[in-house]
Parts: structure tokens; sequence; C-alpha cells
């Protein structure tokens, strides 16, 4: 049985996407950008089988929501494309899974880029992020090296809404230090979290700012501009979560290490200028952007090698690739 393996590197926002024009194309309501890991993602093996569709993520198969979400995203598949069978998927994140360190977009990546080969269809990027949008639209942007974007608004359609690799040349020099406050899984996923957004009253103030924040945000990564580019990061993180703390009940993705690492990272500023800017997702962990450069400087002063926590340090990394099965 021929089996086909991807491995897509996670994506960390820049720029966040947070809310759905369109819950059943997966369309996100505003555009976002993002900086491709290196090395930190999803591998993914597909082969084909008879009667139904399997998934099993980190060796463990998977039932309910999971394995739901990966059965439609798989009937989208075949009803497009006019394919008749089913898929047994194995899918590994070296990073940890559901715990806001965007395993989604890295696993949905890989498994978009397998069904496209093993189907052998010969999607080309732009359409191969439109099929892994469908899957978790963060994966749209794990498709594409160093720093991609991806294209939302309230009235695209589907082909509107793609991915695309935002040229900026010297992105390889910029590097983000993942500092892992927590491994758990999340309490609420990203996607029931971003739904429960609607009933914020900042809701609208977060997609309204984020046009802008898409467009300086873009100009920033084109030009490879540190400080802008980590202010907007910083504004667009913080209206992300201002509006989950706005709901009712107010739901938190902090914990209060998160907060501690973000007063340090504005600390470190007062003394060494701008030159780390942090980012969290749907989870407590606290991602901080900087200059190659600059990492011995901020490690130390954000004392992480004296405590038990981990961390990761990543540059901009590769976009989806096939890996040889030996
Ligand atoms: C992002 N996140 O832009 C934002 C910022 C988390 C915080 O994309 O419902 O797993 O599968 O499209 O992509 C996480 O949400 O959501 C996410 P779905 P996804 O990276």
């Amino acid at each position: 049985m021929k089996k086909i393996t991807y491995f897509a590197n996670a994506n960390i926002a820049v720029v966040k996407y947070w809310g759905k024009a369109c819950k059943q194309l997966n369309i996100p309501i505003v555009s976002s950008l993002s900086i491709t890991l290196d090395k930190l993602g999803s591998l993914t093996s597909i082969s084909e089988t008879k009667n139904e569709d399997v998934l099993f993520v980190n060796g463990v198969q998977q039932k309910e929501e999971s394995l739901n979400r990966f059965k439609s995203f798989l009937d989208y598949f075949r009803d497009t494309f006019g394919i008749k069978t089913f898929f047994k998927v194995e899918s590994k994140n070296n990073i940890p899974t559901k715990a806001g360190v965007a395993s989604s977009s890295s696993a949905y990546a890989s498994l978009a880029a397998g069904l496209n080969e093993l189907a052998n269809i010969n999607l080309p990027n732009k359409e191969l992020s439109l099929l892994a949008r469908l899957g978790s639209a963060s994966a749209a942007r794990s498709i594409f090296p160093f720093a991609a974007g991806l294209y939302g608004g309230e009235n695209l359609s589907h082909e509107e809404a793609f991915g695309f690799s935002v040229n900026s040349p010297s992105i390889k020099d910029l590097r983000l230090i993942i500092i892992l406050v927590s491994e758990k899984e999340k309490k609420i996923s990203s996607r029931k979290a971003m739904i429960k957004s609607e009933e914020s009253p900042f809701f609208k103030t977060f997609v309204q700012e984020s046009k802008k924040d898409f467009h300086d945000g873009l100009n920033a990564l084109q030009n490879c501009d540190l400080e802008s580019l980590g202010t907007i990061m910083e504004h667009s993180t913080l209206k992300m979560h201002s509006v989950l703390w706005t709901l009712k009940p107010a739901l938190n993705y902090f914990t209060s290490q998160s907060l501690a690492f973000m007063e340090r990272i504005c600390l470190l500023r007062e003394q060494y200028g701008p030159i780390a800017f942090f980012t969290l997702d749907a989870g407590p962990n606290v991602k901080v952007l900087c200059h190659k450069d600059a990492l011995e400087k901020i490690i130390e002063f954000l004392e992480l090698d004296k405590q038990s926590i981990k961390y990761l340090i990543s540059s901009p990394g590769n976009g989806v690739e096939k890996i040889d099965d030996r």
C-alpha cells in the first residue's frame, strides 16, 4: 500500500487570525501574518483504506471532536476532487499538541500536502493553502516558508481566502523563543473560543483594527523592521486576548507565569531598548520575537537557564516538504 509522508512546520502569527466570516468554509474574518518555525511541527503519513477514515495523533487513535473534524475535512476533499477512497493518517507533533503552539497549523498543512500527492491532484501552493485552510485556517500559512499571510474578511469567497508567501530578505536573522509555560492541552479549543468571541463587545473593534495591523504588519515584515513588527505583534495579541477577557464569563488563556514573562519583556525593553517582543496564542506559552544577535542577552535577562521551564529557539523555517520513506 502506498504511503506518503510530509513534514510541515507550525507557524506563529504576528498579526492574529481570530474569528470566522464563514464557519462552514472556515473563512477567517481578518487577514493575518505569521512566521513559519524551523523544524517544529508535524510529520504526517497517509495511506488509503477501504472502509473508513482513521486518525492517529502521536500514536493515539482519535475519537469524537478531533475525529469528526478530520472526517468532515476529508469529506470535503472527496466531494471536491471526486475521490472515493478513505484514508489512514498518522500524525506526530514534535511540539506540544493543542497547547497554543499552533500544532493544528502544521497538522493540517502536512495532511493537505500528503493528500494532494496521494490523490494525484497536483495543486499549486495557492490552491493547497485553500485546502489546508478548510482543515485549520492557520494551516494555510504553514504551506509557505519563512513568512506568510492569509487573506480573510467579512465578504471573502473560498477562493479569495488563500495563503501567500511574504518576501522578507533578512527574515532569517529573526528568532522566536518559545517559552513552554505549560504543555497541557488547552481547556477550550481555539475554534470554540473564537466563535464565542463574537459575543464580546470588543470583537468588532478587533476586526476593524486588524485591517491596519495587517497592512502595517506586512510592511514591517517585508522590511524586517523588528521594532515596528514587534509593536504591531504585541498589540494584535493583546487585542485578541482582550476580546476573550471581555466575554461573559471571561475566557483567559494566561497563567501568572505568562503575565510575569510579559512584564519581564517590558522591563527588558526599558533597560535595553526595543529588542524583544511577546505574543501569545490560545494558550499560556509566551513567544518572544527578537534578532539572533540579542538572543543571549534576552535569555539571560529572562533567567531562562536558571528555571525549570523548558524553552525552544526557532528560526524562520521551510514550507511544507515531502519526506522520503526509507
Ligand atoms: C493564529 N490562532 O493566527 C491564531 C492566533 C490562535 C491564536 O489560528 O478553527 O487552529 O482550525 O481555523 O487555526 C488557532 O486557530 O483555528 C489560530 P481553526 P486554528 O495563529
